[in-house]
């Protein structure tokens, strides 16, 4: 494209997919919170180290990990930008115990599953990490409770991550679509540069924790050795930036349950749902090793599950494999 050309920016997009199409009415508005709450953060992240704004706020969260400050800064940005956004019924989120009931009986409302930033242990070494965002339809007359947010991942409208990385990218699904848009730090604005994104026939790249490989059980060791064998790896150790790559170039993430992580390591509503929702519209596939991601009824708002997600001919190989023992 020529410099000059204009490039589609994400408010033109949102506004004139969803924009007085009643049934997603005020979805635009809070895809644009999340935009506007991912620049404050792509902001704070490229300035930590120089406002002395990294290491942690001495709490654990929820689930046991340590919470770093940008963590806890980027959770707040997130709540606060949602909550005004006049759509968001209720936001729950990796750093949060319990949701965060804004308006149980908002019109045209949304709910938000989060976490503000993944890759936490890469904040403080300049390594990309990311936010992640899963998005549910309030019921026309549902009064949104705790409850409501525990919603399988297959009736998510929407989800977006941003990768903030050598350049802060957000990429947002929705049925059957996918689209990246690229920060423009002059404008200050999202433009589109990846429109209909479609995970590559070709799968060159896996990426898992071979650290880990001591304490599979044996299906498991035995899925993940097909895709040693068969494939390069690339292991950032952030979610968010393990999956970009994958999804733009072709690849496959494992997480497996292991003898000491026995659910898994990674959270189903706040990564593995919204994620699996992006690349399935992408055509590639999110499982357990034995059941898909999206299909999970969940228990608890905070629960964990094993994940293997990215090209849908190798992701069902390898659950295969596990399967067969
Ligand atoms: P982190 O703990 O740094 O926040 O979400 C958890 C996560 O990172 C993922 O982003 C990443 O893929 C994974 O954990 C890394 O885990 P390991 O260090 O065990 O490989």
């Amino acid at each position: 494209m020529p410099e000059t050309e204009h490039r589609i920016s994400l408010e033109e997009y949102a506004t004139s997919k969803w924009l007085g199409n009643g049934q997603t009415d005020g979805l635009a508005d809070v895809i644009l919170a999340i935009a506007d709450g991912s620049i404050r953060v792509q902001q704070q992240v490229r300035q930590a180290t120089l406002v002395d704004a990294l290491g942690t706020t001495g709490d654990t969260n929820v689930g046991g990990d340590i919470v770093q400050r940008l963590d806890k800064a980027s959770s707040d940005i997130f709540v606060e930008t949602l909550s005004q956004s006049r759509h968001v019924a209720a936001i729950g989120c990796e750093e949060i115990e319990m949701p965060v009931i804004v308006d149980s009986n908002v019109d045209n409302g949304y709910i938000v599953l989060m976490d503000p930033l993944d890759g936490s242990s890469n904040i403080d070494v300049a390594v990309s990490i990311g936010s992640i965002f899963g998005i549910w339809q309030k019921k026309p007359n549902e009064t949104v409770n705790d409850h409501s947010l525990l919603k399988p991942g297959n009736e998510q409208v929407a989800a977006v991550y941003v990768v903030y990385g050598s350049s802060t990218v957000l990429v947002l699904a929705t049925e059957n679509n996918v689209c990246g848009f690229t920060l423009d730090s002059t404008s200050g604005a999202y433009a589109m540069t990846h429109p209909n994104i479609k995970i590559p026939a070709d799968c060159p790249y896996y990426s898992t924790n071979e650290g880990n490989n001591k304490v599979l059980d044996g299906p498991t060791q035995k899925g993940i050795a097909l895709l040693r064998n068969k494939y390069s790896q690339r292991y950032v150790g952030s979610l968010v930036a393990d999956f970009h790559r994958n999804l733009l170039k072709g690849g496959v993430f494992a997480y497996p349950a292991d003898q000491i992580l026995k659910d898994g390591r990674l959270r189903l509503m706040y990564e593995a749902n919204p994620l699996g929702f992006v690349v399935e519209q992408a055509g590639g596939a999110a499982s357990t090793g034995y059941e898909r991601i999206l299909d999970i009824i969940p228990e608890q708002l905070h629960q964990r599950t094993p994940l293997i997600l990215g090209n849908k001919d190798v992701v069902e190989d390898t659950v295969s494999v596990i399967r067969g023992g």
